[in-house]
This record gives structure tokens, sequence and C-alpha cells, in this order.
């Protein structure tokens, strides 16, 4: 959870205020991860101090508080090098307040400050070490232990440069983190550090970079000794520097500028090239120049990191004329269903090829089972899918949730085929599931949303979904993109398979139309919209469908519960009778999903069971079916397409209307109450 942001210009003039302005401008596009509470840290005027400003809500506070905060001219004056950082919280441990904001800091003097992305399991620990050695605590979270230890080792090894500072507190620290460190002594100078929790580097230069890696490095500075002590404190051995390799140049520019970020969408407007950090990695800039540390030294270590080009455009994370992101994403979905099939599904040939897992196709079809896992809206694209996977697949199919997965401690097999689905790629619960499986020789396939995510990059394969960039906190156009992504390998692994041939073209044959068919139902939302205004002021809102349909009643339940407070519950039609039909009465909202598919006459089973308690159900059914509308008078009718994807046609009536109920009740869309976009704590 959370956003970091941190800016750095190197002999590149910029005002404090600039500054500022990046600052927030950053906050902003990170505001979907966490957003209880800010805060920045830039250099005072003279340069000789730290000047935070730090509030509980949302960027918009800050952005206000600092505009009355920095009125003096002095804040206008260029300067040539300076670093800033800044922070948008969702809060762990301390209630959201000013006091528990980020920047943390060290000391009453301000000396080091930090941001941090995650949770530190240890911080008692080292809190209780700490408070014997004087340092007494201002916030309760688990961040300050972070600054007051930097602060210690500062005080206790003076002659440690700021990198090897961070590198020695994080080796005492146990759990998950990305930080980005400042320092009034040492100015001008950057350090940043993951582990478990997302950070990228992105680099603007005036010219073409001179390379395209940074080299690892491991062990002490060249520029500033390290004293012998560190042998016998009892600290982790520093390795000494062996790796930087010559084909690889040190990133020395004259004039540069570094953005440290949570996240691509955050740096896009300032820079395409940007460095992934891996776990365990320390980037420290000191006089301009980059370099990229690691704690620890294995085999199989690359002696580079890349820098890679972002493929992101600006106006993909902008609202344009949309109110809300959410909004945008759900009319984006013609689009986005589209650019996951773009350059695998070939309708002329009937031929689909995924890129990402071709090679693994033979070593899929030999496996024993396939296990899908995710959570939230990435599990029910799972189960939306499951029933396909299964047919065409002709082999088992696990759905889980990765939290519960993961406390079952389920057997994993080495014949296993594992999919690890998350539109992030960095939630925490499903990337641990990964390494649980990974562990025990499963092969791996991610389906995520987000290049060089940490799914992505541990998993041995997988299938990217194109979706674009997605702000809204509530996950829409991601859910239909996994499907069909989860669609289209149900359909590569029946390819030879002669008896299925049929059932494969008509599914092509559907996906075709999908996007003119989403077109269609997306002009339902005028109609949606009305049928919120029944809605938004009742206490609850049952979702009943079976077969393909189920997974729509659980998203749709989620999208309602997290956007608008409401109690909402996906029932699966099947079980009414067996307890959810007490619920029912005539002023019991309820919507059902009832299509005309093999299990259309159960579906009509469960609605007479409905409207004889006197419950009178809004119904999505198919264009034209007098028959299933005359059970109600409020009907949304959506275009007939094949079984296996009418749940993407049906999802999204769903989404319009927890979307309009959220408005009409005053929630705030993009950013619903305790939630945040990606959640990098288990
Ligand atoms: C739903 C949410 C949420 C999300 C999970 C998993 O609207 O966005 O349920 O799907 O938190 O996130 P990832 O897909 O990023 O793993
Ligand atoms: N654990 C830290 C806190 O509660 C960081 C939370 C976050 O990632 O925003 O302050």
């Amino acid at each position: 959870m959370c956003g970091i942001f941190a800016y750095l210009n190197y002999l590149t003039p910029k005002s404090r205020l600039e500054v500022l302005d990046l600052l927030v401008t950053g906050l902003k596009r990170l505001e979907y991860r966490g957003y209880d509470s800010t805060g920045v840290a830039i250099d005072s005027p003279d340069s000789k101090n730290i000047v935070m400003v730090k509030r509980m809500g949302k960027v918009k506070v800050l952005e206000d508080a600092i505009q009355e905060h920095f009125t003096g001219g002095e804040y206008s004056e260029p300067v040539a090098t300076h670093i800033g950082i800044a922070h948008t919280r969702w809060a762990t441990h301390g209630e959201p307040c000013e006091r528990n904001s980020h920047p943390q800091r060290s000391d009453e003097g301000n000396g080091f400050v930090v941001v941090h992305n995650g949770i530190i399991t240890n911080y008692n620990d080292v809190k209780t070490f700490l408070r014997k050695r004087g340092y007494e605590f201002e916030s309760e979270t688990d961040t300050e232990v972070f600054a007051k230890l930097v602060h210690h080792l500062w005080k206790t090894h003076p002659t440690y440069s700021f990198r090897e500072l961070v590198e020695q507190a994080i080796l005492q620290l146990e759990g998950a983190f990305a930080v980005a460190v400042k320092s009034k002594h040492f100015p001008g100078e950057c350090v940043a550090a993951r582990r478990s929790s997302p950070l990228l580097v992105g680099i603007k230069t005036k010219t073409r970079l001179a390379t395209d890696h940074i080299p690892i490095l491991y062990g002490k500075d060249d520029k500033k000794q390290t004293s012998d002590q560190d042998a016998d404190s009892g600290k982790p051995q520093v390795l000494p520097r062996s790796d930087s390799t010559s084909e690889f140049m040190p990133l020395e520019e004259k004039e540069v500028e570094y953005f440290f970020a949570s996240d691509a969408s955050a740096v896009i407007e300032h820079t395409n090239r940007v460095i992934y950090l891996e776990d365990d990695d320390v980037a420290a800039v000191r006089d301009g120049t980059l370099s990229i540390h690691r704690l620890k030294k294995s085999l199989d270590d690359p002696h580079a990191r890349e820098i890679t080009t972002l493929k992101m455009e600006i106006q993909q994370i902008m609202k344009g004329n949309y109110d809300y992101f959410m909004q945008k994403e759900i009319f984006e979905q013609p689009d986005s269903v589209v650019n996951t099939m773009r350059g695998r599904v070939r309708f002329d040939g009937n031929a689909i090829v995924l890129g990402g897992i071709k090679d693994y196709i033979p070593e899929i079809k030999r496996c024993r089972r396939l296990m899908l896992i995710g959570c939230g809206t990435s599990y029910h694209s799972a189960v939306a899918t499951r029933q396909l996977l299964e047919e065409l697949t002709e082999l088992p199919v696990m759905v889980e949730l990765a939290s519960d997965f993961l406390d079952r401690n389920t057997p994993i097999f080495r014949d296993d085929v594992c999919f690890f689905i998350s539109q992030s790629g960095e939630t925490a619960d499903t990337l641990m599931a990964l390494r649980y499986c990974k562990q025990r020789g499963a092969l791996i396939m991610g389906i995520t949303n987000t290049v060089g995510s940490s799914i992505c990059r541990e998993s041995h394969c997988g299938v990217h979904i194109n979706a674009g960039p997605e702000i809204g906190v509530a996950s829409t156009k991601a859910y239909t993109s996994q499907f069909i992504s989860l669609v289209m390998f149900a359909l590569v692994m029946s390819e030879d398979r002669l008896s299925l041939q049929q059932r494969r073209l008509e599914i092509l044959q559907a996906l075709s139309n999908l996007a003119d068919q989403i077109r269609k139902v997306l002009k339902l939302d005028s109609k949606v919209q009305e049928l919120a205004k029944d809605l938004y002021q009742h206490k609850s809102l049952l979702i009943m469908g079976r077969g393909y349909n189920f997974a729509t009643c659980l998203e749709g339940a989620l999208k309602v519960k997290e956007l608008t407070y409401m109690h909402s519950e996906g029932i699966m039609a099947g079980e009414l009778k067996h307890g959810p039909l007490a619920l029912v009465d005539d002023s019991m909202p309820v919507l059902m999903i009832v299509l005309r598919d093999p299990v259309y006459v159960k579906c009509m089973n469960a609605l007479q069971q409905v409207t004889s308690r006197k419950g009178c159900p809004i119904i999505i059914c198919e264009e034209g079916d007098e028959e299933t509308k005359a059970f109600s008078s409020r009907s949304l009718e959506i275009p007939r397409t094949v079984d296996c994807l009418q749940g993407i046609l049906t999802v999204i009536p769903m989404q319009l209307l927890s979307y309009h109920i959220a408005v009409l009740r005053g929630c705030d869309v993009d950013c619903p109450r305790n939630l945040a976009k990606s959640v990098t704590v288990e």
C-alpha cells in the first residue's frame, strides 16, 4: 500500500516551489495506492535543515497546506541540486493523523527523514533497542524505527556513507518495505531500497543516456572508507566490492533528474526511462551518480539492472472527460478487451498465440492440475473461467483465494501449473502464494496488468493482460481482461482437440463480436442510473445467479460493498433454498441474472422462488427475452453471446450500478474508504 515519490534534481536548477509542485503531482498519481494522510520533506531555504509538511487526509489537503506554508520569496529561488521526498499513506501502524504521517524523522533536528511503504515486522524489538539508547518515539508507526535506527548507526559509525547507513539499517529489519531517505547530513543525496514492496527509479537527461544498464555493486563505498569496527560490531559483514564489470557504465550524467516512485504512473510525465528495483536492491544517488547495490550476493544475480523504456502514455493516466477514473475505466472496456487480444487472436485463421507461454504449452499439457490463485476481483476472474478451463483442458482446475491457500499450507506438486492472477502484480498474499508454489517446484504462470511487477518478474511464464493502467481502486477493466486472458489460454490448450473444434469456433466468433456487444451494454448506462436511484437508500442488495454467471454475482457484490458501503451478497442461485431465501421479502432488493444457457431452467426456478416470496427482483436477461422479462417490471437486456463469455457482458451493468449508487450516496468513487489499490501487506 501507499505511494512513495522522491525527486532529485542534479545541476538542473529548480526552485523549491517547483520541486513541491512536482512532489504533489507525483503523489496525486499515486493517491489510489493509499490516501489517509500525506506529507513532503524539502530543504530549508538555507539548505541547512529539512522542512516537512504533513496532513491528514488526501493530497489536496496537503497541496493547500503547502500553498499556505511556503509563501516566502526564498522558496522561488532556483537551486542547482536538491532532493525532496513525499508520501501518501495507507496506515498499518497507528491511526491516520499528522503525527503518524510520513516522512517520519530520526530526531527533532530532522537529521534523517524517511518515507516508507510496507510493514516492519520486528519494529517492537528495534524500538526497545533504541529506547535503551535514549531514543524517544513520537509516532505509533513502525516506520519511525527506521529513521531512528539510521540515526543511531550514523552516530555510532561516523565514517559510514549514507548508503551504507541505510544498508546496515535494512539488514536489521524484517518485513516488507520500500523506502526513500533524505538527510541533512548528506545534502543532495538520496538513498532508496526495497524488499517486497515495489519501487522504481525514473531517469531524465537532456541527451540520450550513454548506457542501458546500471552495474550492480556489492560492498563498501570507495569514496569513504568504512572503519574496521564492522567485523567486531556483530553486524552482518559487508562484502568487498567486486562486480562492476566494465561493459556496464555507471550512470554519471552532468545534468540529470531522478524520480523514485512506487509505480510508473508517477514518473511517466517526466521520463519513460526507468529501472525496476529488485528485492534487496539499494539505489543511491551521490554527486548526480546513480549506483545500485545488493545487500546479499547470490550466484544467479545479474551484473546489471536494465534501464527499460515505458510504453505507457500520459493520457492513459488522466481522467479525460470522465468524472472518475472508475467511470473512464468501465467505458474503456470495448478497447481494453481488444488490446488484450491484440496480436494474439487471429480471427481469420482461428489461431491463438500467447507469446509469453508458448514454449511452456507442452509442459502444461502434461500437468496434473491447474491452480488459479488470486485475491478479490482477480480471484473472481478465476471463478468466472473455471468451467471453461475444465471443459477445454480436461484437467482438474482448483480456484483459490491466496490468503486461504496459504493458511491451509495446501499441498503442491512439481507437476502442478499455478496461475497467479493480479492486476497490480504486487498483492502480498498472491506473491507469497507464488513463492510457496515456486519453492515446491510447480510451474508458475503470472496473469498481470503491470509490466515489471514482482509477480511478472518471479513467474516462469505468463500473460500480460494489456488492459492499460487501472487507477480506480475498484477493479473493472482488469477483470474483463483477466477473464479474456484465461479464455485465450483455454483456447490454446484445446487447439489440437478435434472434438472441441466446433466449440472453439463458437467462442472465437463470440470474441470477435465482444467489443461491439460491450458498447451496446454500456448504452444501458442511463437505465442503470435510474435503477440506482431506486436502490441507493437501501441497506442491502442480493445478487443471484449460477453457472457462468455466479462469478458476476460475487464480483457485482464486491463492487457494491467496496464503493457504496452497502451490504451486498453474491448468492449462488442453487443455494437459495439452503438458507438465503429467508432474507427475501417484499422490501429486500434483489438482482437476478437469468440468461438462456444450460442453467436457464434452474435460474427460472430460483426466480419463481423469489417472486413467490413477494420479492421483486431486477432481472438481467437476454435481449428480446419477453418470457423472462415478464417476471419483473425492472430488467436490463444484454446481447446474446456464447455461454462462457456471458460473464463479461453481465458484469458491466454491475460495475455501472455500483458506480451510480456510490455517486448517489456521495461516496468517493475512486478512493473508497479503508481500501487501497495495491495491497502489498498481508
Ligand atoms: C476490487 C479490488 C480488489 C483487487 C484485489 C487484488 O475492486 O481492486 O479486490 O482485485 O485487491 O488485487 P490485484 O489484482 O492487484 O492482485
Ligand atoms: N507501516 C507504515 C505506516 O503505517 C507504512 C504504511 C504504508 O505503506 O502506507 O505508517
